[in-house]
């Protein structure tokens, strides 16, 4: 980490190098106080420019230090160290002004941002609120309104925004260290704004704050850092600064102990880790600057918009002329549902879909990078697929299936060079959905595998390596959540007790809801191929549901009645009928929320923890990340495995056994019992 003082006459440049974000370590927040001496006790200096090396102004506080005691100095007073400094100083900003960064950025005189830079207080996507007077300052300056939407939402604003708020003072065009000292030179000499801290918050409309907390509170759902952000933008608006600054460091003390704070910060890192996995460490990566999609169906279309959404050209192959019309309407139709949704302009649709190009021959894709098969689940068809371009591809294009249940390593048979097949495994809708997994098969090459995760960065995606078994890491998990939650049924639950609870849970939807959603039918066909694979699948009502056509709400019923034109799931007598039949004969009992959670969520580790044993997942995080970003498991708990040792591993492993001793569940796994003697689950990626 290093401060650095240049001197351009009057101005003093104070440029800030701690990569790779110039986080306010422990070390730099010293070095702030330290210059502020300095430069206050240095006549020859009037304005002081605070600008940073590398790719971003300052991006906050140093998460890694969350879990520790604070360590002076602390950043309040930092920041107030710099607002009653004796030269103004002006915040000169790229990249992201974040959290700390901004709070920093609020403590000087003046604000300057080069266009593409970003403002923003994110901390509520932590568990926590601002910490060094976001929450005090921002009213000041923006108004109570403004301030909350940044505040109690957490996403950045752009500098052109952010200027139209008063947050930014210039943007600077060309050289932002040119223009933020010549904005110096300007404003050397003349009067100070007032410093913010000794500024009124604007009154707000009479009903602003109820309004605030209804919209800010159905957002949040459970999550409990907006709250108390915009209780904290409140106790601003409506006390002195002292006060409001002593709220605030104390509510943002309290929620960075929190566990939701603790879960959130583990999917941070694990996020940030995820694209670079170390055993990939070293190992170059292939260029992709063309790809092509096999099959124009709801995945193959979406995986086709997310290519293009990351500026890559297309080409759609289809099997002849109809399916082609047919594969490119369907990607029109996303790009009309961005355009319809406000995330893009009619012109980059029409740009994005200029990029497409749809097709029955195979020959376009002889100098294509990557080919990316999403033909139906069928082997042979899968197979004749690639055989076609083993014969036409370039001999070091990338070709990759998006089975989500096949082996790859069957598919790959046949394929000429197989070292640079691997599978990509997309959740739907593609363009939409984080999660990509990646399967290698045995002959994938390494350079193959770490072009995959370079592929992920690029479309955006939260890339997980998954080994070769039935699901991989995430619809293997799935299917004992859905055996699961059939067992309860079993045993006296009914579905809507199931749903209600594995919302509270935060779940976005209950297990039965979600297969109505989708429809019973692609399980039950996944069932029957397992079952001709020799394994067993669970699912007896399930089964009888598919046989009475009950496919979900597009068959007017499944798990639940629907009545045309609603898509309220009703409780059903027929399915009730169903459950008792196959129920005659078990033990019945009565089921509250916290026993259907802990019956779901805990043989849902279990087998999560077999997967991580059988090195199908390398490490647990990985397993949290698949839970959160294909499945919808709610962020703030940190993913299963998180949630698992956060509750303590021992006890998860005696509710299990419990659950076993009454036939509920399948007992916990040797590696599990492992972990838990461990504490952690950090033991098995060790063995
Ligand atoms: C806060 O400020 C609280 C205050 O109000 C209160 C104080 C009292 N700390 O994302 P990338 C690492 S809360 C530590 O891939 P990009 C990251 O782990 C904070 N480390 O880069 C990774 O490490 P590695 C509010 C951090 O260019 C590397 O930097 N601020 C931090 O795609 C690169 O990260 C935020 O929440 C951090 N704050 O995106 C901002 N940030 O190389 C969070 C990053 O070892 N950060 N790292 O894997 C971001 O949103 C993005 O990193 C950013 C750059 C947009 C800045």
């Amino acid at each position: 980490m290093t401060v650095t003082i240049a001197r351009e006459n009057a101005i003093a440049v104070v440029t800030v190098d701690n990569p790779p974000v110039n986080a306010l370590s422990q070390a730099l927040r010293r070095a702030l106080v330290e210059a502020v001496a300095e430069l206050d006790a240095d006549a020859a200096v009037k304005v002081v420019v605070l600008i940073c090396a590398g790719r971003t102004f300052i991006a906050g506080a140093d998460v890694s230090e969350f879990g520790k005691p604070p360590q002076p100095p602390h950043l309040p007073d930092v920041v107030a160290g710099i607002e009653s400094a004796k030269k103004p100083w002006v915040a000169a900003i790229h990249g992201s002004a974040l959290g700390g960064g901004l709070e920093v950025a609020l403590g000087c005189a003046y604000r300057v941002a080069v266009a593409s830079a970003s403002l923003g207080l994110p901390e509520v996507k932590l568990g926590i609120i601002p910490g060094a007077g976001g929450t005090v300052r921002l009213p000041r300056l923006i108004g109570a309104a403004a301030a909350v939407e940044l505040v109690a939402g957490g996403s950045p604003v752009g500098a052109k925004k952010a200027q139209a708020l008063g947050l930014v003072d210039a943007v600077i065009d060309g050289d932002l260290r040119a223009g933020a000292i010549a904005f110096a030179n300007e404003i050397a000499g003349k009067p100070l704004p007032q410093p913010i801290s000794g500024r009124a918050v604007p009154a707000v409309e009479a009903g602003f704050w109820e309004g605030a907390e209804k919209a800010v509170a159905a957002k949040a759902k459970r999550e409990a850092a907006p709250l108390r952000a915009l209780a904290s933008v409140r106790k601003a608006s409506e006390t002195d600064f002292a006060s409001a600054m002593a709220f605030e460091r104390e509510t943002f003390l309290a929620l960075r102990g929190s566990e939701q704070a603790a879960a959130l910060r583990h999917v941070f890192f694990a996020e940030r880790a995820a694209p670079r996995p170390p055993e990939l460490a070293g190992v170059t990566t292939r260029d992709l600057r063309s790809a092509a999609v096999i099959g124009g169906g709801t995945m193959g279309a979406g995986i086709a918009a997310a290519l293009r959404d990351a500026g890559l050209p297309v080409v759609l192959v289809e099997r002849d002329d109809a399916a082609v019309e047919r594969g490119l309407a369907n990607i029109r139709a996303i790009f009309d549902g961005s355009v319809k949704r406000g995330r893009i302009t009619p012109e980059v649709a029409a740009e994005r879909m200029a990029g497409v190009t749809g097709s029955d021959d195979y020959g376009l894709l002889a100098d294509t990078d990557l080919v990316i098969e999403a033909v139906f689940e069928d082997l042979a068809v899968k197979r004749a697929v690639f055989e076609k371009l083993s014969a036409i591809c370039r001999p070091d294009a990338v070709l990759a299936t998006n089975t989500s249940y096949l082996d790859p390593s069957l598919i790959s048979e046949g394929v000429a060079r197989p070292e640079r097949f691997l599978g990509l495994h997309f959740f739907s809708p593609a363009h939409v959905m984080k999660l990509l997994e990646i399967v290698p098969t045995e002959a994938t090459a390494p350079e193959v595998l770490a072009t995959g995760f370079a592929l992920a960065r690029q479309l955006g995606k939260i890339p997980v390596r998954a080994g070769i078994c039935d699901g991989f890491i995430g619809n293997r998990i799935l299917k004992v959540t859905r055996a699961q939650a059939e067992r309860l049924l079993l045993s006296g639950a009914t579905p809507s007790a199931v749903d209600a609870a594995m919302r509270a849970f935060g779940l976005p939807m209950g297990p039965f809801e979600a297969q109505d959603l989708g429809g019973l039918d692609i399980a039950a066909f996944q069932r029957k191929a397992a079952r001709e694979r020799g394994e067993t699948a669970f699912a007896p009502v399930a089964e009888r549901l598919c046989a009475m056509e009950r496919f979900g709400q597009k068959t007017g019923g499944g798990w639940y009645d629907y009545v045309p034109g609603d898509r309220a799931p009703k409780p059903s007598e027929a399915v009730a009928a169903v459950i008792a039949e196959e129920a005659a004969g078990r033990p019945q009992q009565a089921w509250d929320e916290a026993s259907i959670i802990d019956a779901v969520i805990l043989p849902m580790v279990n087998e999560a923890t077999r997967i991580l044993e059988e090195r199908v997942a390398l490490r647990s995080a990985d397993i949290d990340l698949v839970k959160i970003h294909g499945y919808g498991f709610p962020r703030w708990r940190g993913g299963p495995m998180h949630y698992a040792e956060a509750r303590g591993l021992a006890g998860v492993v005696a509710v299990l056994d419990r659950l076993a001793s009454e036939g509920l569940a399948e007992p916990p796994c040797g590696g599990l019992r492992r972990a838990a003697e461990a504490g952690s689950f950090s033991v098995l990626a060790k063995e």
